[in-house]
């Protein structure tokens, strides 16, 4: 039985190469560079890599939710109203930012920290609610197993296991393990827009296993609009890992200067005031500083 009927195909592919990000740090960013501003509603996908003394210091956000998937390592997150909390690989954090987060973001662990972050706009009505915190540890996050598959279901439902997560904007977060020979298909609701990003190994995704070539790691594949699910084979010898998202689009207009994202420029103008003068939720920034910011001595 096919439980997806019409494929969607491969509608463009990046490749995200390494760029410098907040203090040393590297991202490959694939949804959110020059070529590919914005996916409604997706408005940046960083694969990161991070080693102290570097990390993301004391920064603000509005107006979206921000989701860090670890992969390797751990970060510690410290923001400006005491909420502070380690995340380590396979837990995730999903902060929904609303109306202003300050914090930081930084190396827990020796060597490397990896993982994703994915930022989700919010639709106009809830750009500026409280700011919300959802974490869940990895022994905590839902995972099916079927067939040489195995899927970690960060948000949304697969092979009939559901997340725990509650996302303002309708969005699904999955993450797939596919043994050699092994091949998945997933529903994706027919109104979301949807891409893949391959973590390891090598797929072949789309329509036709037989004519479509295997695409491998740090590739972005953005779907196309039309079709009910993905189809996706592993026909190589390694392990292959990706993550399938997808979201309901906003269809909002967007204004954007770095992690203030909203509707106007008018109200991007009035987030720079708000920051500025300490006001509209960032009244606790005026005097806070993170530990990790202290330490550092800046
Ligand atoms: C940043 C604004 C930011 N990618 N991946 C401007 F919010 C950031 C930022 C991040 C970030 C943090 C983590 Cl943990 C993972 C990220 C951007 O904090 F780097 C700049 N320049
Ligand atoms: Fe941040």
């Amino acid at each position: 039985m096919s439980v997806v009927t019409e494929p969607r195909s491969i509608a463009r592919k990046f490749l995200a190469r390494p760029q410098q990000e907040g203090l040393g740090a590297v991202v490959r960013r694939s949804i959110g560079r020059f070529e590919l501003r914005y996916f409604d509603p997706f408005i940046v996908l960083d694969e990161f890599s991070v080693s102290a003394p570097a990390g993301f210091p004391d920064h603000p956000h509005r107006g979206f939710e921000t989701v860090t998937y670890m992969l390797q390592g751990a970060l510690t997150h410290e923001d400006f109203d005491g909420n502070k909390g380690t995340v380590e690989a396979g837990d995730l954090q999903w902060i929904t930012t609303g109306r202003g987060v300050v914090h930081s973001e930084m190396p827990a662990a020796e060597g490397t920290q990896k993982g994703l972050q994915l930022w989700i706009n919010l639709s106009s009505q809830h750009k500026m609610v409280q700011p919300r915190y959802q974490e869940i540890s990895s022994e905590n996050i839902e995972e099916a197993t079927r067939d040489g598959i195995k899927v970690r279901v960060i948000a949304g439902e697969a092979l009939g296991v559901k997340s725990t997560i509650h996302t303002k904007t309708p969005t699904m977060y999955l993450d797939f393990t596919l043994k050699p020979g092994s091949q998945i298909q997933q529903p994706i609701p027919k109104s979301y827009n949807s891409f893949v990003y391959i973590l390891e190994g090598e797929g072949i995704f789309g329509q036709d296993s037989r004519t479509n070539s295997p695409i491998s790691s740090h590739n972005l594949l953005l779907l196309s609009g039309f079709g009910d699910g993905l189809v996706a084979w592993n026909k190589g010898t390694k392990i292959l890992r990706f993550i399938l998202v997808g979201g309901e689009p906003l269809g909002e207009p967007i204004a954007q200067l770095g992690p203030f994202v909203m509707n106007t420029q008018e109200e991007i103008d009035q987030t720079i005031e708000d920051f500025e003068n300490f006001s509209n939720g960032f009244e606790k920034a005026r005097h806070w500083r993170s530990q990790a910011r202290v330490e550092l001595g800046y």
